[in-house]
């Protein structure tokens, strides 16, 4: 896919203060590590919730030392949705997946010929790796006559269905990575076992499960094969040391000319929950608060890793989550202890409320950015893409990034910043609201995902079939104000259909959508009345 060059276009139009500085950095492409944390809460950061009762020292470092973004939003809810976003700049609502994610054994979701942000950064002379928890499909060798579920998590008998001593096409090494090594799906579904590159590293010939939570009866992942030496609690350092030892073989290309990508999507603090014995009751409050220590503790390698090779000043690094906290983690415990790891927005993983997808969102990058920094600007992690082509001075093709809009401008602290088009939020039973400026429309009764009212198991026929928040004055989403403002809401849903109808939210030429969306489904069956 070609990619148009506008290197000196990009000084052109830059202020002569900072043209200097860029035509220089045009020769210095800055390393980009993306880390992206799995089921972590905003509230659960002490950088962003000052009350917050778990130490993250070194997320608080990342953000220290660069910009903490305090509105920023995953593309979903749930965890597949929200990685075809990062990775392609196009909302996963658009693909075939309309909600829910995807299983260990799911084909592949990104569409043949779609750039990626590895794709795009490899075209620009970037060694590119993903370390870690793919969950976005990946053709495995299905045995004759056998099938797995397209589009969902496979059920208990499919996990049959694939010789796993046969490659896998169109993983990441299709998509742009260069180099991969991880787990196909969530660490709570099969295989267990890791992939690296097209090949799982070990073959599963045996059967296994996990805790949800270490020391818990009440639950397990799902059972199925796996490699007879995989254990859940490896997985965190693994991928760590990985990626510590992944810098230091590529620091010298680094410093050389060849910058790397790296994409970090970790397995926690998502279930199941099982921090390594030296990290149990560091939190004094419960394995999951552990496990967020030792996220935050992997992290820390990271940064360390980075400094020992003297890398830092010119790396780009961001850490997010890929949805809101998960009620795994044991809300109520939490809250006993007064932390509240969904901050205070309302719901959690699964929601169209902010609690569902309002994630942190840090960048760290010293030669660029300033130290201590905090934007208000309206982010979704659709967006890396375009910053990441902003970075370099390319432009994106009509049909890549479609809903991506460059954060740089905020990163930079430009004065002039034009706000974001509006946001679309996607819930995991695939409910659509839409955010702009203070407005924040969802087009369902109830919360689209996990919490009360839930679709499904609340009844939610007599409320209002749509739900209009003022987040300036509202920002726990209590008090629906759609009857209040009907012009709001017709504004708002007008502005949707068009993003959906044009097949983009950015400007440029229309795109088609790869199946028909239709935003009304998940809230209408949402408000029928449940079948006794
Ligand atoms: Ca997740």
């Amino acid at each position: 896919m070609s990619i148009i060059h506008r290197s000196l276009l990009c000084c052109a139009i830059l202020s002569p203060a900072l043209a200097p500085t860029w035509a220089h950095a045009a020769d210095r492409k800055p390393n980009i590590v993306f880390i992206l944390c799995d089921d972590l809460g905003y509230g659960d950061l002490r950088c962003l919730n000052h009350e917050g009762k778990i130490a993250t020292p070194n997320f608080d470092r990342v953000a220290a030392e660069g910009m903490i973004f305090t509105d920023a939003h995953s593309g979903s809810a749930v965890c597949s949705p929200t990685r075809y976003g990062l990775i392609t700049g196009r909302y996963a609502w658009r693909s075939r997946l309309q909600h829910g994610v995807l299983g260990g054994l799911s084909p592949r979701l990104i569409e043949p010929g779609r750039m990626t942000v590895a794709s795009l950064l490899k075209e620009q002379g970037y060694h590119t790796a993903c370390f870690g928890k793919w969950h976005l499909g990946m053709d495995w060798a299905i045995r004759p006559g056998k099938t797995v579920t397209e589009l969902g998590i496979e059920s208990p008998e499919q996990v049959r269905s694939v010789d796993y001593s046969r490659p896998i096409a169109n993983g990441p090494n299709a998509v742009g990575f260069d180099e991969y090594f991880g787990i196909s799906a969530s660490l709570d579904m099969v295989p267990y076992t890791f992939i690296e590159n097209d090949r799982v590293a070990v073959l599963p010939t045996v059967d296994k499960e996990f805790p949800m939570m270490l020391g818990r009866k009440e639950g397990m992942t799902r059972k199925g094969p796996a490699a007879a030496d995989f254990d859940d609690a490896d997985v965190l350092p693994k991928l760590t040391q990985k990626v510590v030892d992944f810098i230091g073989a590529r620091s010298a290309d680094a410093r050389n000319g060849k910058p790397f990508f790296l994409y970090l999507p970790l397995a926690s603090p998502h279930t199941p929950i099982s921090p390594k014995p030296s990290w149990r009751g560091k939190s004094g409050i419960n394995f999951y608060a552990d496990f967020v220590m030792q996220t935050d503790g992997s992290i820390g390698q990271v940064l360390d890793a980075l400094d020992r090779q003297n890398l830092a000043e010119n790396t780009l690094v961001i850490v997010a989550s890929d949805n809101g906290f998960s009620p795994q983690g044991k809300t109520e415990e939490l809250l006993a202890q007064g932390h509240n790891p969904s901050y205070v927005f309302r719901g959690n993983k699964a929601d169209i409320y902010d609690g569902g997808h309002h994630v942190p969102l840090l960048v760290r990058w010293p030669a660029k950015v300033k130290p201590g920094a905090t934007s208000g600007r309206l982010v979704c992690l659709t967006d890396f893409m375009a910053t990441c082509a902003e970075i370099l001075g390319v432009e994106l093709p009509a049909q890549a990034g479609e809903d991506s809009v460059s954060f740089l401008p905020a990163l930079l602290s430009k004065t002039s910043v034009p706000p974001r088009p509006a946001v679309v939020h996607h819930s995991a039973n695939g409910s659509f609201a839409i955010r702009e400026g203070p407005w924040k429309l969802a087009l369902c009764p109830g919360s689209g995902g996990w919490s009360a009212p839930r679709p499904g198991v609340d009844d939610a026929s007599g409320l209002p079939p749509v739900q209009l928040y003022n987040l300036s004055d509202d920002v726990a989403e209590r008090n629906n104000r759609q009857g209040d403002h009907p012009d709001e809401v017709s504004r708002l849903t007008a502005l949707l259909e068009k993003f959906v109808s044009d097949g983009r939210s950015t400007p440029g030429a229309a795109q088609r959508n790869t199946v028909p969306v239709d935003i009304w489904r998940a809230g209408r069956e949402a408000h029928r009345p449940l079948k006794k």
